[in-house]
């Protein structure tokens, strides 16, 4: 069968550790790059292995990582014919991808229809419930006002959770544990919503008191072929800032996953899906409830390639590109045990930003250590950006050797000139909550309360 071209230049329009990980993609494929920078990242990794690079504004995301204009100017300049977003920035930006597409060049991402679904929680939870997905009982959909929120919360049970319609993230999320709790509960999330999305309306769910963050990998292209690539562990993190990443889950058994699975593979079909995502679930007492779709690749998809083998992001260019599906669910077979450690740069006590000069620098290595990231001895972590620096991504044939040879090479890494939180991941290799697997969404935020 004969498969449509690949591109034969991609613009990355993101930064970091993950700019790089997709100029390696690119370049295994045959595939010429273009970076772009702002001026803080003029001696950056990704500007200095790429074919070509343009910067296209100053330090502040604002006015570069995020200028659309500057983005497609340079996409012009340079012919590239497709655009890779990465992580965070313009990745699930719809307005982007629509404005990509109008200058006849390939938003490597889904259709901005389909980000416009999932970007929208009510309509998102919606097209779930449709698609025979569980969600969270909770209201059918907008909460217009305080009165209706009582009535809502009160058919719901107590607790309830009131989140913002164009959220993520947590903001403008709040909790009422009782009747005379929810006006304010509801006043609250409003504001919180309306500040941080320009949007106030807000919906109704039970809350769930000491659920697991499990998400699952989806694979599809655009006739119609959709495969998921099991799930991943995202409990152990703080303040929405996902820490520590397993895959698989040490809750789930072989069962439990193929039975999520199917439903998860029969709903990413039906929608006519194309592109890489995840299916974001709370899991308690053996139930799974839907939460969010990400319509992007995510940071801890390494974990999800050494389980399984499959190189996401080339899959993603390769569907992006208009081929089709050459896996199939039988070729998905879950290996062994993959972790991965944020190395953020940042104090691992006090979590205050670190950024500076890295005046020392060796990486660990050996059988099954991968670490993705930019940094080398003399780099400068700018102030203005997300705090990751890099990824260790461990592979075991089993949790228990993949727990030690995490320890082995956190014990390894040297970062010098900036604090980062290895050792905090130090702390969690030996804990023995991780180490026996049972945590929830909230087992690191009440350790580090404690100490
Ligand atoms: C919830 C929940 C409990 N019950 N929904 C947080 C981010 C947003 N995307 C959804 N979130 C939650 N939704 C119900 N009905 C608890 C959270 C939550 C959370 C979820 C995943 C990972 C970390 C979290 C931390 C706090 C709260």
């Amino acid at each position: 069968m004969t498969q449509k071209p690949l591109f034969d230049k991609i613009l990355i329009a993101n930064r970091g550790e993950i700019a790089l990980r997709i100029l390696r993609a690119c370049r295994e494929m045959g595939i010429k790059t273009v970076a772009i920078h702002s001026t803080a990242d003029a001696d950056s990794m990704h500007v200095r292995l790429a074919d070509e690079s343009v910067c296209i504004g100053p330090a502040p995301s604002k006015d570069s990582y995020l200028n659309m204009a500057a983005i497609l100017s340079a996409a012009d300049i340079t012919g590239a014919d497709a655009i890779h977003p990465g992580v965070g920035f313009l990745s699930e930006n719809a307005t982007f991808a629509r404005m990509v597409e109008e200058h006849g060049k390939v938003f490597i991402g889904p259709t901005p229809e389909h980000i416009d679904m999932m970007g929208d929680k009510i309509t998102a939870k919606k097209t779930m419930i449709e698609l025979g997905v569980p969600v969270v009982p909770g209201s059918d959909g907008g909460i217009q006002d305080e009165e209706i929120a009582v009535e809502t919360a009160k058919k719901i049970g107590f607790p309830v959770l009131i989140k913002a319609t164009s959220g993520g993230g947590g903001k403008g999320m709040k909790v009422a544990r009782s009747a005379d709790e929810v006006p304010q509960a509801y006043k609250l999330a409003r504001a919180e919503a309306k500040a941080n999305f320009g949007n106030d309306e807000v919906y109704m769910e039970r809350y769930l008191g000491k659920p697991r963050h499990i998400e699952v990998q989806v694979l599809a292209d655009q006739y119609g072929n959709a495969i998921n690539l099991g799930e991943r562990d995202c409990s152990i993190q703080r303040r929405h800032q996902k820490i520590w990443e397993e895959a698989p889950s040490p809750a789930l058994n072989a069962k439990i996953r193929a039975e999520l699975g199917q439903v998860v593979n029969k709903a990413i079909a039906k929608m006519g899906y194309r592109g890489v995502g995840t299916l974001e679930f709370l899991y308690e007492n053996g139930e799974f409830f839907f939460m969010e779709m990400n319509t992007r690749i995510q940071v801890e998809h390494p974990i999800t390639e050494l389980v399984t083998g499959v190189d996401l992001v080339k899959e993603q260019i390769k569907v992006a590109a208009g081929q089709k599906l050459q896996l199939t669910q039988d070729d998905i077979k879950i290996n062994g045990h993959a972790i991965e450690c944020r190395i953020n740069a940042e104090n691992a006590e006090t979590f205050i930003p670190s950024p500076g000069e890295i005046t020392r620098y060796h990486a660990p290595g050996g059988w099954g250590v991968r670490v993705d990231s930019h940094m080398y001895q003399g780099y400068r972590v700018p102030p203005h950006y997300d705090s990751l620096v890099a990824k260790l991504v461990v592979y075991g044939h089993d949790r228990s050797e993949c727990i030690s040879r995490v320890e082995s090479a956190l014990r390894e890494y040297v970062i010098d000139g900036i604090d980062t939180i290895i050792p905090l991941h130090q702390k969690l290799a030996k804990e023995t909550d991780i180490v026996a697997g049972d945590y929830d969404i909230h087992w690191l935020e009440k350790k580090l309360k404690s100490h």
